[in-house]
Protein backbone atom coordinates (compact mmCIF):
# COMPACT_ATOMS: atom_id res chain seq x y z
CA UNK A 1 0.00 0.00 0.00
CA UNK A 2 1.20 3.23 -0.60
CA UNK A 3 1.67 6.14 2.18
CA UNK A 4 -1.32 8.32 2.01
CA UNK A 5 -2.60 11.43 3.68
CA UNK A 6 -3.35 10.53 7.25
CA UNK A 7 -6.93 10.38 7.83
CA UNK A 8 -7.47 11.04 11.57
CA UNK A 9 -11.00 9.46 12.36
CA UNK A 10 -10.84 7.45 16.05
CA UNK A 11 -13.79 8.05 17.52
CA UNK A 12 -16.16 5.17 19.07
CA UNK A 13 -18.81 4.17 16.17
CA UNK A 14 -21.58 4.81 19.20
CA UNK A 15 -20.82 8.68 18.54
CA UNK A 16 -21.38 8.24 14.71
CA UNK A 17 -25.52 9.75 15.09
CA UNK A 18 -23.60 13.17 16.34
CA UNK A 19 -20.75 13.64 14.22
CA UNK A 20 -20.99 15.19 11.06
CA UNK A 21 -20.61 12.55 8.73
CA UNK A 22 -20.84 14.75 5.52
CA UNK A 23 -17.17 15.69 6.72
CA UNK A 24 -15.86 12.04 6.83
CA UNK A 25 -16.95 11.54 3.80
CA UNK A 26 -15.44 14.53 2.01
CA UNK A 27 -12.23 13.45 3.34
CA UNK A 28 -12.57 9.98 2.42
CA UNK A 29 -13.27 11.11 -1.29
CA UNK A 30 -10.71 13.52 -1.15
CA UNK A 31 -8.14 10.45 -0.49
CA UNK A 32 -9.59 8.58 -3.06
CA UNK A 33 -9.01 11.48 -5.64
CA UNK A 34 -5.47 12.56 -4.47
CA UNK A 35 -4.52 8.88 -4.41
CA UNK A 36 -5.66 7.69 -7.82
CA UNK A 37 -4.84 11.45 -9.37
CA UNK A 38 -1.24 10.28 -7.88
CA UNK A 39 -1.33 6.76 -8.75
CA UNK A 40 -2.66 7.23 -12.43
CA UNK A 41 0.10 9.85 -13.36
CA UNK A 42 3.43 7.44 -12.29
CA UNK A 43 5.84 5.57 -14.01
CA UNK A 44 4.94 3.05 -13.59
CA UNK A 45 1.07 3.37 -13.05
CA UNK A 46 -0.22 2.13 -9.47
CA UNK A 47 -3.65 2.21 -7.59
CA UNK A 48 -3.37 1.84 -3.96
CA UNK A 49 -4.97 -1.83 -3.02
CA UNK A 50 -7.46 -0.21 -0.15
CA UNK A 51 -9.22 0.46 -3.45
CA UNK A 52 -10.27 -2.59 -3.99
CA UNK A 53 -13.06 -2.62 -1.02
CA UNK A 54 -16.41 -0.69 -2.16
CA UNK A 55 -19.08 -3.00 -1.48
CA UNK A 56 -19.31 -4.33 -5.07
CA UNK A 57 -15.16 -5.01 -4.48
CA UNK A 58 -16.04 -6.45 -0.87
CA UNK A 59 -18.62 -8.78 -2.46
CA UNK A 60 -15.96 -9.95 -4.67
CA UNK A 61 -13.80 -10.44 -2.21
CA UNK A 62 -16.11 -12.77 0.13
CA UNK A 63 -16.64 -14.94 -3.06
CA UNK A 64 -12.73 -14.96 -3.75
CA UNK A 65 -12.11 -16.49 -0.38
CA UNK A 66 -15.13 -19.26 -1.40
CA UNK A 67 -12.77 -20.18 -4.90
CA UNK A 68 -11.27 -23.65 -4.54
CA UNK A 69 -8.12 -22.13 -6.02
CA UNK A 70 -7.92 -18.92 -3.04
CA UNK A 71 -6.47 -21.78 -0.37
CA UNK A 72 -5.36 -18.79 2.35
CA UNK A 73 -9.18 -17.95 3.83
CA UNK A 74 -9.76 -21.98 4.26
CA UNK A 75 -6.42 -22.91 5.63
CA UNK A 76 -6.05 -20.14 8.52
CA UNK A 77 -10.07 -21.16 9.26
CA UNK A 78 -8.19 -24.58 9.83
CA UNK A 79 -5.39 -23.63 12.05
CA UNK A 80 -7.46 -21.63 14.11
CA UNK A 81 -10.11 -23.94 14.63
CA UNK A 82 -7.53 -26.50 15.69
CA UNK A 83 -5.87 -24.04 18.03
CA UNK A 84 -8.17 -21.33 19.58
CA UNK A 85 -8.49 -22.62 22.91
CA UNK A 86 -5.01 -22.64 22.93
CA UNK A 87 -4.53 -19.45 21.56
CA UNK A 88 -7.10 -17.63 24.04
CA UNK A 89 -5.69 -19.47 27.13
CA UNK A 90 -1.85 -18.49 25.80
CA UNK A 91 -2.92 -15.26 25.89
CA UNK A 92 -5.10 -15.00 28.98
CA UNK A 93 -2.34 -16.27 31.60
CA UNK A 94 1.09 -15.58 29.79
CA UNK A 95 2.72 -14.81 32.98
CA UNK A 96 1.77 -18.02 34.89
CA UNK A 97 -1.19 -19.64 36.61
CA UNK A 98 0.29 -17.79 40.13
CA UNK A 99 0.14 -14.16 39.35
CA UNK A 100 -3.63 -14.18 38.02
CA UNK A 101 -5.39 -16.60 40.66
CA UNK A 102 -7.13 -14.32 42.25
CA UNK A 103 -8.00 -11.94 40.05
CA UNK A 104 -7.22 -12.75 36.22
CA UNK A 105 -7.28 -9.77 33.74
CA UNK A 106 -10.10 -9.79 31.66
CA UNK A 107 -9.29 -10.78 27.80
CA UNK A 108 -10.55 -8.44 24.67
CA UNK A 109 -10.48 -9.46 21.60
CA UNK A 110 -9.28 -6.45 19.32
CA UNK A 111 -9.48 -7.07 15.52
CA UNK A 112 -7.38 -4.80 12.88
CA UNK A 113 -10.08 -4.67 9.77
CA UNK A 114 -13.53 -5.27 10.64
CA UNK A 115 -13.38 -9.08 9.06
CA UNK A 116 -16.83 -10.88 7.51
CA UNK A 117 -16.07 -13.15 11.29
CA UNK A 118 -15.67 -16.29 9.71
CA UNK A 119 -12.50 -16.80 11.52
CA UNK A 120 -12.81 -14.54 14.04
CA UNK A 121 -16.00 -16.11 15.00
CA UNK A 122 -13.49 -19.39 16.20
CA UNK A 123 -11.46 -16.89 18.85
CA UNK A 124 -14.65 -14.89 20.00
CA UNK A 125 -16.10 -18.26 20.71
CA UNK A 126 -13.28 -19.68 22.45
CA UNK A 127 -13.04 -16.22 24.78
CA UNK A 128 -16.30 -16.81 25.79
CA UNK A 129 -16.16 -20.64 26.31
CA UNK A 130 -12.92 -19.30 28.85
CA UNK A 131 -14.39 -16.79 30.56
CA UNK A 132 -18.10 -16.49 29.90
CA UNK A 133 -18.34 -13.27 27.47
CA UNK A 134 -15.65 -10.92 25.85
CA UNK A 135 -15.44 -7.66 24.63
CA UNK A 136 -14.84 -7.71 20.75
CA UNK A 137 -13.37 -4.42 19.29
CA UNK A 138 -13.25 -4.29 15.72
CA UNK A 139 -10.75 -1.44 13.85
CA UNK A 140 -11.64 -0.40 10.38
CA UNK A 141 -11.87 3.02 8.34
CA UNK A 142 -14.78 2.25 6.92
CA UNK A 143 -17.75 2.84 9.30
CA UNK A 144 -20.16 0.76 7.42
CA UNK A 145 -18.14 -2.00 7.49
CA UNK A 146 -18.12 -2.16 11.29
CA UNK A 147 -21.57 -1.48 11.71
CA UNK A 148 -21.92 -4.55 9.48
CA UNK A 149 -19.74 -6.52 11.63
CA UNK A 150 -21.56 -5.20 14.78
CA UNK A 151 -24.82 -6.38 13.69
CA UNK A 152 -23.36 -9.55 12.76
CA UNK A 153 -21.50 -10.69 15.52
CA UNK A 154 -24.25 -9.95 18.30
CA UNK A 155 -26.96 -11.39 16.51
CA UNK A 156 -25.28 -14.48 15.65
CA UNK A 157 -22.43 -15.10 18.98
CA UNK A 158 -24.25 -15.03 22.33
CA UNK A 159 -21.81 -13.58 24.83
CA UNK A 160 -20.29 -11.29 22.86
CA UNK A 161 -20.33 -7.58 22.84
CA UNK A 162 -19.10 -5.42 20.24
CA UNK A 163 -17.39 -1.83 20.32
CA UNK A 164 -16.16 -1.13 16.51
CA UNK A 165 -13.39 1.99 16.36
CA UNK A 166 -13.18 3.84 13.55
CA UNK A 167 -9.52 4.62 12.69
CA UNK A 168 -6.69 4.10 10.04
CA UNK A 169 -4.57 1.78 11.84
CA UNK A 170 -2.17 1.71 9.14
CA UNK A 171 -1.32 5.31 10.36
CA UNK A 172 -2.00 5.39 14.06
CA UNK A 173 -3.07 3.17 17.02
CA UNK A 174 -4.19 4.63 20.15
CA UNK A 175 -7.26 2.85 21.55
CA UNK A 176 -8.57 3.59 24.80
CA UNK A 177 -6.36 2.65 28.04
CA UNK A 178 -7.83 -0.37 29.54
CA UNK A 179 -6.96 -2.92 32.68
CA UNK A 180 -8.37 -5.12 30.11
CA UNK A 181 -5.73 -7.88 28.35
CA UNK A 182 -5.91 -7.25 24.67
CA UNK A 183 -5.33 -9.53 22.23
CA UNK A 184 -5.05 -7.69 18.85
CA UNK A 185 -5.71 -10.23 15.74
CA UNK A 186 -4.33 -9.48 12.46
CA UNK A 187 -5.41 -12.18 10.66
CA UNK A 188 -6.03 -13.01 7.04
CA UNK A 189 -2.88 -12.36 5.71
CA UNK A 190 -3.84 -8.90 5.37
CA UNK A 191 0.37 -7.62 6.72
CA UNK A 192 0.73 -9.06 2.94
CA UNK A 193 -0.16 -5.79 0.83
CA UNK A 194 2.78 -4.15 2.34
CA UNK A 195 5.85 -3.55 1.63
CA UNK A 196 8.63 -4.91 4.44
CA UNK A 197 9.38 -1.67 5.43
CA UNK A 198 6.01 -0.75 5.89
CA UNK A 199 4.67 -4.04 7.77
CA UNK A 200 7.91 -3.27 9.92
CA UNK A 201 6.62 0.06 10.62
CA UNK A 202 2.58 -1.37 11.68
CA UNK A 203 3.70 -3.52 13.72
CA UNK A 204 5.95 -1.30 15.73
CA UNK A 205 2.85 1.07 15.73
CA UNK A 206 0.55 -1.70 17.16
CA UNK A 207 2.96 -2.50 19.49
CA UNK A 208 3.25 0.97 20.98
CA UNK A 209 -0.39 1.25 21.48
CA UNK A 210 -0.25 -2.25 23.72
CA UNK A 211 0.82 -3.01 27.51
CA UNK A 212 2.69 -5.33 29.01
CA UNK A 213 1.11 -8.81 29.19
CA UNK A 214 -1.03 -7.74 25.79
CA UNK A 215 -1.12 -10.03 22.47
CA UNK A 216 -0.76 -9.83 19.00
CA UNK A 217 -2.07 -12.83 16.74
CA UNK A 218 -0.85 -12.37 12.95
CA UNK A 219 -1.69 -14.64 9.88
CA UNK A 220 0.72 -14.87 6.93
CA UNK A 221 0.70 -16.31 3.70
CA UNK A 222 3.90 -18.89 3.36
CA UNK A 223 5.73 -19.35 0.21
CA UNK A 224 4.69 -22.20 -2.09
CA UNK A 225 5.20 -23.44 -5.84
CA UNK A 226 4.52 -20.55 -8.21
CA UNK A 227 1.20 -22.62 -9.91
CA UNK A 228 -0.06 -23.07 -6.43
CA UNK A 229 0.09 -19.54 -5.97
CA UNK A 230 -0.71 -17.92 -9.23
CA UNK A 231 -3.72 -19.85 -9.30
CA UNK A 232 -4.65 -18.53 -6.03
CA UNK A 233 -4.89 -14.67 -7.82
CA UNK A 234 -6.36 -16.05 -11.20
CA UNK A 235 -8.68 -18.33 -10.26
CA UNK A 236 -10.79 -19.79 -13.01
CA UNK A 237 -14.00 -18.78 -12.38
CA UNK A 238 -12.75 -15.25 -13.35
CA UNK A 239 -13.21 -13.60 -9.76
CA UNK A 240 -10.43 -12.69 -9.08
CA UNK A 241 -10.18 -11.21 -12.19
CA UNK A 242 -13.65 -9.02 -11.62
CA UNK A 243 -12.28 -8.37 -8.39
CA UNK A 244 -9.40 -6.36 -10.33
CA UNK A 245 -11.42 -4.61 -12.65
CA UNK A 246 -13.94 -3.38 -10.43
CA UNK A 247 -11.51 -0.89 -9.44
CA UNK A 248 -12.07 1.04 -13.05
CA UNK A 249 -15.62 0.28 -12.32
CA UNK A 250 -15.39 2.10 -9.45
CA UNK A 251 -13.22 5.13 -11.39
CA UNK A 252 -16.31 5.01 -13.67
CA UNK A 253 -18.76 5.09 -10.84
CA UNK A 254 -17.09 7.98 -8.45
CA UNK A 255 -14.65 9.56 -10.28
CA UNK A 256 -16.48 10.40 -13.75
CA UNK A 257 -13.72 7.93 -15.17
CA UNK A 258 -14.64 6.70 -19.16
CA UNK A 259 -12.65 3.05 -18.32
CA UNK A 260 -13.82 0.36 -21.13
CA UNK A 261 -13.40 -2.54 -19.10
CA UNK A 262 -12.98 -5.20 -21.75
CA UNK A 263 -9.62 -3.04 -23.08
CA UNK A 264 -8.17 -4.29 -20.02
CA UNK A 265 -6.95 -7.56 -18.69
CA UNK A 266 -6.40 -9.04 -15.07
CA UNK A 267 -2.90 -9.89 -14.39
CA UNK A 268 -1.10 -12.40 -11.15
CA UNK A 269 2.69 -12.94 -11.53
CA UNK A 270 5.00 -14.28 -8.98
CA UNK A 271 7.50 -11.88 -8.68
CA UNK A 272 10.51 -14.01 -6.46
CA UNK A 273 13.22 -11.39 -6.32
CA UNK A 274 10.31 -9.94 -3.79
CA UNK A 275 8.82 -12.62 -2.90
CA UNK A 276 5.20 -11.63 -3.51
CA UNK A 277 2.05 -12.37 -6.07
CA UNK A 278 2.07 -8.52 -7.99
CA UNK A 279 -1.75 -8.14 -9.25
CA UNK A 280 -1.99 -6.01 -12.41
CA UNK A 281 -3.89 -4.57 -14.85
CA UNK A 282 -2.72 -4.46 -18.61
CA UNK A 283 -3.99 -2.65 -21.57
CA UNK A 284 -4.48 -4.57 -24.16
CA UNK A 285 -4.52 -1.50 -26.85
CA UNK A 286 -3.13 1.81 -27.06
CA UNK A 287 -5.86 4.12 -25.46
CA UNK A 288 -6.51 7.25 -23.66
CA UNK A 289 -8.61 7.09 -20.54
CA UNK A 290 -10.38 10.55 -18.84
CA UNK A 291 -10.78 11.06 -15.65
CA UNK A 292 -13.46 14.14 -15.39
CA UNK A 293 -14.49 13.47 -11.34
CA UNK A 294 -11.09 14.51 -10.08
CA UNK A 295 -11.90 18.31 -8.96
CA UNK A 296 -8.52 19.61 -10.34
CA UNK A 297 -10.16 23.07 -10.75
CA UNK A 298 -12.23 22.09 -13.57
CA UNK A 299 -9.15 20.30 -15.56
CA UNK A 300 -9.70 17.03 -16.85
CA UNK A 301 -6.97 14.14 -15.92
CA UNK A 302 -6.05 12.30 -19.59
CA UNK A 303 -3.80 9.09 -18.88
CA UNK A 304 -2.66 7.11 -21.84
CA UNK A 305 -1.60 4.06 -22.13
CA UNK A 306 0.60 1.86 -24.28
CA UNK A 307 -0.64 -1.36 -25.72
CA UNK A 308 1.04 -4.26 -22.88
CA UNK A 309 1.41 -1.56 -20.30
CA UNK A 310 -0.03 -2.03 -16.51
CA UNK A 311 -1.23 -0.46 -13.61
CA UNK A 312 -0.19 -2.44 -10.76
CA UNK A 313 -2.94 -2.86 -8.35
CA UNK A 314 -1.79 -4.92 -5.52
CA UNK A 315 1.11 -6.83 -4.20
CA UNK A 316 0.63 -9.97 -1.72
CA UNK A 317 4.09 -10.89 -0.03
CA UNK A 318 4.62 -14.68 0.65
CA UNK A 319 6.87 -15.33 4.20
CA UNK A 320 9.15 -17.95 5.08
CA UNK A 321 8.61 -20.26 7.78
CA UNK A 322 10.56 -17.94 10.95
CA UNK A 323 10.14 -14.39 8.76
CA UNK A 324 7.19 -13.56 11.13
CA UNK A 325 8.45 -14.66 14.07
CA UNK A 326 11.43 -12.17 13.04
CA UNK A 327 9.88 -9.61 11.94
CA UNK A 328 7.65 -9.43 15.03
CA UNK A 329 10.96 -9.24 17.21
CA UNK A 330 12.09 -6.65 15.20
CA UNK A 331 9.17 -4.84 16.33
CA UNK A 332 9.65 -5.29 20.01
CA UNK A 333 6.82 -8.52 20.53
CA UNK A 334 8.24 -11.68 22.32
CA UNK A 335 7.21 -14.79 19.74
CA UNK A 336 5.19 -16.93 22.38
CA UNK A 337 4.12 -20.01 19.15
CA UNK A 338 3.08 -20.66 15.95
CA UNK A 339 0.94 -22.55 14.30
CA UNK A 340 0.27 -24.04 10.23
CA UNK A 341 -0.93 -26.41 8.79
CA UNK A 342 -0.10 -29.58 7.14
CA UNK A 343 1.12 -28.56 3.87
CA UNK A 344 3.27 -25.26 5.24
CA UNK A 345 0.82 -23.50 3.49
CA UNK A 346 -0.12 -20.67 5.90
CA UNK A 347 1.09 -19.59 9.31
CA UNK A 348 -0.41 -17.99 12.41
CA UNK A 349 2.12 -16.80 15.11
CA UNK A 350 0.45 -15.46 18.32
CA UNK A 351 3.08 -12.65 19.74
CA UNK A 352 2.99 -11.20 23.39
CA UNK A 353 4.63 -7.83 24.90
CA UNK A 354 6.86 -9.09 27.66
C1 LIG B 1 -6.98 -9.45 1.70
C2 LIG B 1 -4.78 -8.78 1.12
C3 LIG B 1 -5.15 -10.88 2.19
O1 LIG B 1 -3.58 -10.71 -0.68
O2 LIG B 1 -4.63 -12.60 -0.66
C4 LIG B 1 -7.16 -11.77 -2.72
C5 LIG B 1 -6.44 -9.82 -1.19
N1 LIG B 1 -6.31 -10.05 -3.68
N2 LIG B 1 -7.14 -11.99 -4.04
C6 LIG B 1 -4.60 -11.37 -0.53
C7 LIG B 1 -6.62 -10.54 -2.49
C8 LIG B 1 -6.65 -10.95 -4.62
C9 LIG B 1 -5.89 -10.66 -0.09
N3 LIG B 1 -5.70 -9.93 1.20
Amino acid sequence: MHPTERVTLAFPLDRMTTFPLPAIQSQIEHRLATAVREGLTSRPKRLPPWLFYDEAGSRLFDEITERPEYYPTRTERGILAANAERIIALTAQPKGVRQFRNNPPRLRITELGAGSAGKTRLLLAAAVAHQGTVLYEPVDVSASALETARDRIEREIAGVAVSPRVMDYTHEFELAATSDRRLVLYIGSSIGNFDPWQAAELLSGVRSGLKSGDGLLLGVDLVKDEATLVAAYDDAAGVTADFNLNLLARLNRELGADFYLESFEHRAVWNAQESRIEMHLESRIAQRVWLTGLDLGGQDLAVDFTRGETIHTENSYKYQPGQPEEMLAAAGFTPVETWTDAQRWFAVCLARVA
